[in-house]
């Protein structure tokens, strides 16, 4: 069963960073498809939580050099 997550992404300041977060994101199994919006400062991913966990999620982001603020 898929999950639809959104997190929030700080450190984010163009269209190339956007493109980034979404690259790495999917580049993950388990993710199906991401959303990432430069504006909203967040991601939008569709995700298998069994081989993606949000937590393995979280960390692509950050090892991509942006932040996920915790909530
Ligand atoms: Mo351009 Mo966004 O280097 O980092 S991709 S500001």
């Amino acid at each position: 069963m898929d999950l639809d997550t959104t997190l929030p992404v700080t450190g984010m300041t163009c269209g190339g960073c956007v493109a980034s977060v979404k690259r790495v994101l999917e580049a993950l199994p388990g993710v199906r498809h991401a959303d990432v919006s430069l504006d909203a400062a967040r991601a939008q991913v569709v995700h298998d939580p069994a081989q993606a966990p949000v937590a393995v999620l979280r960390a692509a982001i950050e090892a991509a050099g942006f932040e996920v603020p915790t909530p």
